[in-house]
This record gives structure tokens, C-alpha cells and sequence, in this order.
């Protein structure tokens, strides 16, 4: 199996995190869109990057999401 570097995109609900997951990947994996907490699970992107070599990408939901679905959702992340 090739070994891959993890890399974590957090931050707050709505911040544009699944907007730079898609960025990166040029793919359209995350949703995104302009309600909160659009994101309510990990989503991982495999991919190579420029002198980096194989990396593994995680979208993650906001870690502000405590009034939404948050404690559900905290295993998952
Ligand atoms: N103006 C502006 N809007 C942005 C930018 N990045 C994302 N957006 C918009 O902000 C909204 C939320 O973007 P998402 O990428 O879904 O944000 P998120 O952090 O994944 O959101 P959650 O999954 O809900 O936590 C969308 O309407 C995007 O189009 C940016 O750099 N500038
Ligand atoms: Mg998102």
C-alpha cells in the first residue's frame, strides 16, 4: 500500500473549507453551498501533489457546530 501524508482541512461552519477541498483536487467531491453545516460528515480525497507525493485530503465539518448536529457528528471527525 503507498503511504500517504494526512492532511486536515478545519475550521468554522461556512468557512470555505469544502470550497478549497474542491480547489485543490479540481474535483467537485464536497458539497458546497451557502447554509450552515453543509458539510455533516468527513469526506477524503486521495491525490498527488507537486513534490509533496501522495497525499490523503479530509473536508471536515465546522468545528464551531456545537448548536447544530455537532455532538452527534464529533465521532466522525
Ligand atoms: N466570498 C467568498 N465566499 C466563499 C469563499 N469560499 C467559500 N465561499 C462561499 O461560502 C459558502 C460556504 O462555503 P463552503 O465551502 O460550503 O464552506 P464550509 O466551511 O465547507 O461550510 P460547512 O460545511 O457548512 O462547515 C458558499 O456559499 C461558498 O460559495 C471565498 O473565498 N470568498
Ligand atoms: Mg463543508
Amino acid at each position: 500500500m503507498i503511504e500517504r501524508i494526512n492532511i486536515g482541512i478545519f475550521g468554522k461552519i461556512n468557512a470555505g473549507k469544502s470550497t478549497l477541498m474542491n480547489v485543490i483536487t479540481m474535483q467537485n467531491t464536497s458539497l458546497v453551498d451557502e447554509k450552515k453545516g453543509t458539510t455533516s460528515d468527513v469526506n477524503m480525497s486521495i491525490m498527488e501533489i507537486h513534490e509533496m507525493g501522495p497525499v490523503k485530503l479530509f473536508d471536515t465539518p465546522g468545528l464551531d457546530e456545537e448548536e447544530l448536529l455537532g455532538e452527534k457528528k464529533k465521532p466522525f471527525c
